[in-house]
């Protein structure tokens, strides 16, 4: 399907060169101011394989005729190709940058080219600026750019509205090219002047495009009313937008506010969670000290029952030994006397049948009398307070001995 594109603006803007750079034409752009396009022309090429058909459109400032008669052209050949099922993809609006100031054909030329499209089509209008070659400063003609996009009187409605301004160099084909394949993009429309005429069976000049082309006092007051009202609406935009500033300024105020109150509170979470820690490990080692305490405490208690235990059954032990060897003693004692009493007994017997003589003495006589075994070598049993001593008959002067001992003791 053929994509196309009606190019349009204010004569010698360039719309004829700009069709001429990308058809490799030389004979449709005219060297004087006087318009050479006096007609609606066709022009078919392909870039890319996109067909193309490009509207090359006589300015509305035409010398040929007034604005009425271009619009009823325009108007012939849009409603023609609608009624043939052709629908354009875009309008391409061509603006020479290098013009000082926009004059009043501009403006009017301008707003016929609004009017016709229909703000609802903007999306699909692109606004070549040409003759940029001719610009000494290139500044300047950035700057006029920027004040003609800003301009609600100019391109601002339509920018806002998805129009797109391009740069288009002088028969620079490959800008030219790349700015069609750009448009090519776009779904076909239905312009305001199309659905006017034809759906709405409105006549030319009761059009919005016709009643800019051809004011009368009551249009005139009709597109005053709505200029104002367009005025008043971009006020109120401009409001809105202001406004809108303001809350999002606050917004973000409030929001930066809002942070900064998180942060802190999270910082003071954090503080207060770091000093619960720090408390709970307190607490912590101070029971754990603690536990640690009454662990050694009982451990200490223990070895005290410990050795208290064990100085209990020492003690037993030493009880029951000291008993043990009481007993022990007692019995060795008894057992002594025992074997003493026997050996007497059995001295006796033996000092009996050996026809000994038992001698007893007192305490004089005895430590005489013991004076005088040791003196003899003699063994004798003893007691504290007396003895026996037994001798063999056998020898008389011992016996004698003794005798005179015991009579002097
Ligand atoms: N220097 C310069 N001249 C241009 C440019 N575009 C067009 N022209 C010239 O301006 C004159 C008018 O151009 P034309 O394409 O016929 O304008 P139209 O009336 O919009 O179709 C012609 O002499 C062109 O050669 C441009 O970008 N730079
Ligand atoms: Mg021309």
């Amino acid at each position: 399907m053929d994509v196309i594109i009606a190019v349009m603006g204010i004569t010698g803007s360039g719309k004829s060169s700009f069709i001429e750079s990308v058809t490799g034409r030389k004979d449709l752009a005219g060297d004087s101011l006087r318009s050479e396009t006096s007609n609606i022309q066709s022009y078919h090429l392909t870039i890319e394989s996109t067909r193309f058909v490009l509207i090359d459109t006589p300015g509305f400032d035409d010398t040929f005729g007034s604005d009425a008669d271009i619009l009823k052209l325009v108007e012939e050949w849009l409603t023609s190709s609608y009624k043939s099922n052709c629908l354009l993809s875009g309008l391409l609006y061509l603006h020479p940058v290098n013009k000082p100031r926009v004059d009043g054909s501009s403006l009017r030329s301008l707003k016929l080219f609004r009017a016709l499209c229909g703000e609802k089509n903007f999306a699909n209008v692109v606004i070549g600026t040409t003759f940029w070659d001719s610009i000494g400063d290139l500044r300047i003609g950035l700057q006029r750019e920027k004040e003609l996009c800003e301009s609600a009187d100019f391109w601002g409605p339509m920018m806002r509205k998805g129009s797109r301004v391009v740069r288009f160099l002088s028969r620079d084909y490959s800008t030219a090219a790349g700015i069609l394949l750009d448009m090519a993009k776009k779904s076909p429309c239905v312009f305001q002047i199309q659905e006017e005429t034809v759906i709405q069976g409105k006549s030319l000049q009761d059009t919005s495009a016709g009643i800019v082309a051809n004011p009368t006092p009551s249009s005139t007051l009709g597109v005053l009313a709505n200029e104002v009202q367009a005025t008043l609406a971009l006020q109120a935009e401009k409001v809105q937008r202001g406004v809108e500033r303001k809350y999002e300024q606050q917004a973000e105020q409030m929001r930066l506010e809002l942070e900064k109150i998180n942060l802190a509170e999270a910082e003071e979470r954090r503080s207060r969670e770091a000093e619960i820690k720090r408390r709970n490990e307190a607490q912590e080692r101070a029971l754990e000290k603690a536990r640690r305490a009454a662990q050694q405490v009982a451990a200490q208690e223990n070895k005290l029952a410990a050795e208290m235990e064990h100085l209990r059954c020492e003690n037993e032990r030493r009880d029951m030994l000291m008993r043990s060897e009481d007993a022990l003693m007692r019995f060795n004692r008894t057992k002594v006397q025992q074997e003493e009493v026997q050996r007497q007994v059995e001295l006796l017997r033996w000092g009996m049948g050996q026809n000994l003589v038992a001698v007893r003495a007192d305490p004089t006589a005895y430590a005489a009398l013991t004076r005088w075994c040791d003196k003899c070598q003699m063994n004798i049993g003893a007691e504290k307070y007396y003895c026996e001593i037994f001798l063999p008959s056998s020898s008389p002067w011992l016996w004698k001995t003794l005798l005179k001992l015991t009579q002097a003791a």
